[in-house]
């Protein structure tokens, strides 16, 4: 063993991100939840962090990563920034040290500063690439960790790490989409990052799904987020438990720290059921088998709690019965899911119903391709830009569908590109469904 060896004893650490403080849970039936799983929901974000926290005693783990939007943009109260200080000071307690980026929903530019942070955190600087010394009791040093954090809403500044063989492990942490196409926040490639052979460890932030994206030296990984917060997030919440070692490559586990998870669930209707009274009976028949995939595909130790978007499909004459009364049927479905899946069921709450949209084929009802080629040009057209301003008008004031976070407005929702293309296939598969049935 020579002697750079012998001072690199193996270092274990905890690696979080996007933990959105102050966000809460996105679900239309929440008023409707009985009182004691709105308390659950209510108190979901506290536990996800809160379970990291004690992760890290427990583990005694050398430090804590956190790799950006720690807290949400839009809801942080001086209450989350409080209960992150709690979080932070019970680590103090243990000695156990952080690290931490502002991403872009925390930029150091607005960040609040309600409380002054403990002697361990260190919060990286917005201004260049940041870097602090992890050294033992002794004093040897035992890693180096680097960042930098974003001082606006926006980072399109070049990546400028530039670091030395060092005789310790070497951390970087970044808040970025890993995307080139994506310049507002911070655009890189996995292929970058290779070309830091002397880096350990890229701790990413900004993706809410848990990624290892590379095992071997720089390992590369996305912790995701701690508690997904909507049907969009279909993924518990998680973080990441890494082990640097001299004599082997990097260990990464992914931690799992929410019961509660998101799931789409398709339910595909036989053409026998016609009504109502149908579906319910349908659904009773199919209960068992659905619970039973829903539970069984969710991952960590407990099944969970299910919070369950219902898209009814399948070639049933309750398509076009319930065309025109929309709304309506919407209600009485979400009545008839709750009956069949929430009575008795106290892990399960039904987020939605989507009702069938019966999809058509071409010999059903036939299109005049002239018409269909119309409505692709006009669909493309409104994913292209001009479009998107009359959509805008047309969805009224709560969506904002500027790409440029720049210019986003606080008090908006932005609209993703891909929930801009889940509503434009829905329209058109309406359309397509909707078109000759007066003649019929
Ligand atoms: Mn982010």
């Amino acid at each position: 063993m020579d002697r750079t060896e012998r001072r690199k004893r193996e270092i274990r650490f905890v690696h979080g991100a996007d933990l959105h403080l102050g966000r809460g849970l996105s679900i239309p039936s929440y008023d409707k939840a009985g009182k004691e799983t709105q308390e659950f929901l209510k108190n979901a974000v506290q536990d996800s962090f809160s379970r990291m926290i004690r992760f890290a005693i427990e583990k005694k783990v050398d430090f804590v990563l956190l790799s950006g939007d720690i807290f949400d943009l839009n809801n942080r109260s001086i209450q989350d920034y409080h209960l992150f200080l709690e979080g932070m000071k019970k680590l103090e307690k243990e000695n156990i040290k952080v690290y931490m980026i502002s991403g872009n929903h925390d930029p150091k530019g607005n960040w609040k500063s309600f409380f002054s942070l403990p002697s361990n955190v260190t919060h990286f600087s917005a201004m260049q690439m940041d870097e602090a010394e992890y050294r033992d009791e002794e004093g040897n040093l035992l890693a180096k960790i680097y960042g930098r954090s974003y001082e606006k809403q926006a980072d399109k500044r070049k990546w400028d790490l530039k670091i030395e063989k060092e005789d310790c492990f070497q951390i970087c942490l970044l808040h970025t989409m890993l995307d080139k196409n994506t310049p507002q926040y911070m655009p890189i490639t996995l292929e970058d990052l290779k070309a830091y052979p002397e880096i350990d460890y890229f701790a990413l932030g900004h993706i809410h799904q848990c990624r290892i994206l590379r095992e071997e030296k720089p390992a590369v990984a996305f912790s995701g987020t701690i508690l997904p917060r909507d049907i969009m997030e279909q993924e518990k919440g998680s973080m990441l438990y890494g082990e640097l070692s001299p004599y082997q490559k990097p260990i990464l586990q992914k931690v799992v720290l929410s019961d509660l998870f998101w799931k789409q669930v398709e339910v595909a209707l036989p053409k026998e059921v016609e009504n109502f009274t149908e579906l319910e009976s349908y659904l009773e028949e199919q209960k068992e088998t659905l619970l039973e995939d829903i539970f069984s595909s969710a991952e960590g130790e407990e099944a969970g709690f299910a919070i369950i978007r219902w898209v009814l499909t399948g070639k049933t004459p309750l398509a076009s019965l319930l065309s025109g009364k929309e709304t309506e049927g919407e209600e009485e479905l979400f009545q008839i899911f709750e009956r069949v899946f929430e009575e008795e069921n106290d892990r399960l709450l039904t987020h939605s119903v989507l009702f069938p949209l019966h999809p058509v084929t071409e010999e059903e009802r036939p299109i005049d391709p002239t018409l269909l080629a119309e409505l692709d040009r006009i669909f493309e057209g409104w994913q292209e830009g001009n479009g998107k301003k009359e959509l805008e008008k047309v969805m009224g004031d709560l969506w904002s569908f500027t790409e440029d976070p720049e210019k986003e407005e606080e008090e908006k929702l932005l609209m993703e590109k891909e929930e801009f293309a889940f509503i434009l296939e829905k329209a058109k598969e309406l359309i397509i469904s909707r078109y000759g049935e007066e003649e019929r």
